[in-house]
């Protein structure tokens, strides 16, 4: 391949969200791009406040920013507090992107999530998909947070004509992912459930909902390759799926998760909790057409992710 229009070496890099899952991966990718990478801890860098963080870019002067911090969380915490997903998410991408832009970065990576489309979506979806029909309520509050940033980068493009671009990733996983039995993503819960199940030697683990759902899966390094590969290649109004284009109902993901665990026991199905959006695959064609395409394969990719838990468990136990 010859040389992408938008090279990265030399250049000023602000992840913000660099703790997050999505964020560290980011961190990890970029480090191979001969560029700078500016980072702000949370403690000293709370991007809920504008003035605190018109101060930061005004100081810091970046070339590019990706906008990787967020609030998130699984279907139950998304459910459970509207308010913190929508207002903290707002603030955020107002923040930080209305900042960039005055301080001077002409280019800007947001970091969308495919909730953004139509409950009941066309399958696979497509970026021509967005505000289409109703969103799911289990995540409506996320979701219109996520589209009101990915219209600000289009005002910001149409208005100033700056490269502000918006990538949707499917549903991420692996290093870094937040295990917490309530509030996490279906990934993460399962690899913490089944790990302790096997560990107590319990006889079933319990999946949420009918496990009739189907979920894409995308392992967060190859999604941070993917964002790098777009922001050297990519610049257009329109949003940008990245995913691997391959499905899996939730009850054969549950399987797939106690084979890499190693536990031998059943499944049971709590129908009191909800199923949320029945599918979300989405289509990946215009990111195939771009040149890439993800790597990890599933199996491999929740083994790597057990043992990023299993890791954490001993640091913690330490
Ligand atoms: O990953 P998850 O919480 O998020 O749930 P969504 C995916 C599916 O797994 C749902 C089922 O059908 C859940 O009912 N599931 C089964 C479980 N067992 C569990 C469990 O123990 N924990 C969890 N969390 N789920 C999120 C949105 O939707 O997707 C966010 O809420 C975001 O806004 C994210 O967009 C990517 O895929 O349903």
């Amino acid at each position: 391949m010859g040389t992408p229009p938008f090279a990265l070496s030399g250049r000023r890099v602000f992840v913000a969200g660099h703790r997050g899952m999505a964020g560290s991966a980011l961190v990890r990718r970029l480090t191979r791009e001969g560029c700078e990478i500016i980072t702000a801890d949370r403690k000293t860098l709370d991007l809920r406040r504008q003035a605190d963080t018109e101060h930061f870019f005004n100081r810091e002067k970046p070339d590019i920013v990706i906008v990787a911090a967020a609030r998130v969380g699984g279907i139950k915490a998304n459910n459970d507090l509207p308010v913190d997903f929508l207002a903290d998410n707002l603030a955020i991408e107002l923040n930080t992107i209305r900042s960039s832009f005055d301080a001077g970065v002409r280019q800007l990576l947001f970091l969308g999530s495919t909730c953004i489309y139509p409950r009941l979506a066309q399958q696979p979806m497509g970026e021509d998909q967005l505000l289409t029909g109703p969103l799911e309520p289990t995540n409506e509050w996320y979701a219109v947070a996520k589209i009101a940033g990915i219209k600000l980068c289009q005002a910001y493009r149409r208005q100033y004509g700056v490269r502000y671009v918006s990538v949707m990733p499917t549903n991420l996983y692996g290093p870094g992912d937040n295990y917490h039995p309530e509030h996490s993503h279906v990934v993460a819960a399962l690899i913490r459930r089944f790990h302790e199940a096997k560990v107590s030697g319990a006889d079933s683990v319990t999946v949420w909902g009918t496990g009739t759902p189907r979920r894409e899966f995308l392992y967060v390094d190859d999604f941070a390759d993917a964002c790098v590969h777009v922001l050297k290649n990519y610049d257009d109004e329109q949003i940008l799926n990245i995913g691997v284009g391959k499905d899996i109902s939730i009850a054969e993901f549950a399987r797939t998760v106690a084979t890499v665990v190693g536990f031998g026991g059943t499944l049971a199905f709590d129908l009191s909790k909800p199923d949320g959006t029945p599918r979300k695959l989405v289509d990946v064609t215009r990111l195939s057409e771009l040149g890439w395409r993800a790597s990890t394969r599933l199996k491999e990719g929740v083994a790597l992710a057990y043992a990023d838990f299993l890791r954490g468990r001993a640091t913690t136990a330490a």
